[in-house]
């Protein structure tokens, strides 16, 4: 096959660059280890910004979007059995995010790559990278028992912190930043009107819990537990059980439970890979950078460098100018960045840490009294969590 740009990965990330660049006549072919209903099985992000929103309607991919998802102009921080506001539209001058499940936009960009007849291929094995430093860099992968060459002339790495791009950097120019938090998140989906109209971040002694939604129909909980545990070890009702202790008791009592339609365990790290670049080899989304989900920064880091790597691939097919290419490392790296410390300052003012030392407990309880203290601290976070600026 030949192919001007060749993605590895068929989440968001590789499927909005390859839904964008298709719309500018830029001829992409999408590559896929797992089936979609496998991929669109995952339940993760809920959060969108809404500089994620305006890529996904120029992706022609935002109708389903505006008509199902929901604005927030505000979240809760539930502590010491009160509920704390968080104004989102006050702090930031009339911003707001938007709740719409990942599940469902990757649902809306494979649509619209099929509408599109988009060269995406499920199933491939054993993908590998090669002359990626040199003009003519070239993909391998296994279809069955034949071996399939893409030829092509920039490589794109949407595949994820366990896929194959990232490591195709070699390891005496691949530096990597990582912080694993002691413990992970249980997630439930459960088909139950979400307990509060807007999500409600919890900080609690027996740890963090998280109170989303989906719709006004389908609830995504959060509690925090130990590395040690797995999903077995939580029925339904231990959940419920223990997802009220760690709530106020007014919200507690008007808690739905039911049956869990997902339950999953996530491990919580901070992670960046530097550079995102090599040769003609470009890193996206979770293949670069991961957060502690707690700031709702991880799908809207990945939205940042594919708008910028977009906006770069364009430049250089219709105006010869590759001044976004040559920037895109640098460029996607300060805002990454700029997610990492807020992800790690919002999970560090939230969580319970097994090994805190009491003073550190003290800085994180006046962490949490300044920030209601003072309108500049709720500004700081506010303009973080609906998201800097490209
Ligand atoms: P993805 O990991 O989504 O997609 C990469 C794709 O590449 C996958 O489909 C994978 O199958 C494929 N792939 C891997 N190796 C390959 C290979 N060798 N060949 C071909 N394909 C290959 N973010 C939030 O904002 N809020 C959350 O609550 C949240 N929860 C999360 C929970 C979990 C368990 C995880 C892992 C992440 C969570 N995230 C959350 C972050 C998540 O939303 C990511 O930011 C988002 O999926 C990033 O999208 P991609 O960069 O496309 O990576
Ligand atoms: C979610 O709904 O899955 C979600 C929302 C906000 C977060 C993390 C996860 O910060």
């Amino acid at each position: 096959m030949k192919t001007k740009v060749c993605i590895i990965g068929g989440g968001p990330s590789g499927l909005l660059l390859s839904q964008l660049l298709d719309l500018k006549g830029i001829d992409t072919v999408l590559l896929e280890k797992r089936t979609r209903d496998y991929v669109l099985g995952r339940i993760r992000a809920g959060v969108l910004e809404h500089g994620f929103a305006n890529l996904l309607r120029e992706a022609q991919c935002g109708d389903r979007m505006d008509r199902e998802g929901e604005i927030h102009e505000g979240f809760f921080i539930a502590h010491d059995g009160v509920m704390d506001r968080m104004d989102l539209d006050l702090h930031t001058g009339g911003d707001s995010v938007i709740v719409y499940g990942q599940t469902e936009l990757t649902r809306d960009l494979y649509e619209a790559r099929e509408r599109m007849n988009g060269t995406v291929i499920h199933g491939v094995d054993d993908v590998q990278l090669h002359e990626l430093t040199s003009d003519a860099p070239f993909v391998t992968y296994r279809d069955g028992e034949d071996s399939v060459r893409v030829d092509c002339e920039y490589v794109i790495g949407a595949d994820g912190f366990h896929g194959v791009s990232r490591p195709s950097i070699p390891a005496d120019v691949l530096r990597e930043y990582e912080r694993v938090y002691p413990f992970g998140w249980l997630g439930v989906l459960s088909e139950t009107k979400p307990v509060s109209p807007e999500l409600i971040y919890a900080k609690h002694e027996r740890g963090f819990a998280l109170c989303s939604m989906r719709s006004q129909v389908l609830s995504r909980y959060y509690i925090q537990v130990p590395l040690t545990d797995s999903v077995d070890d939580w029925s339904d009702d231990m959940f419920w059980e223990e997802l009220k202790r760690r709530l106020p008791a007014e919200v507690a009592d008007r808690m739905q439970t039911g049956p869990s339609i997902e339950k999953s365990i996530a491990p919580l790290r901070s992670f960046v890979a530097e550079p995102m670049r090599y040769g003609n080899l470009f890193l996206a989304g979770d293949a670069a950078h991961i957060v502690p989900p707690t700031g709702a920064r991880g799908l809207n880091s990945a939205a940042s460098d594919i708008q910028y790597l977009y906006r770069a691939m364009v430049d250089h097919y219709e105006n010869s100018d590759d001044a976004g290419l040559d920037a895109y490392s640098e460029k996607a790296l300060a805002r990454v960045w700029k997610a990492q410390r807020f992800s790690w300052w919002m999970t560090n003012l939230l969580h319970a840490f097994p090994d805190a030392i009491s003073y550190d407990q003290k800085l994180q309880e006046t962490d949490l009294a300044y920030l209601f203290s003072s309108d500049n601290a709720l500004a700081s976070m506010a303009e973080n969590y609906v998201g800097l600026p490209y």
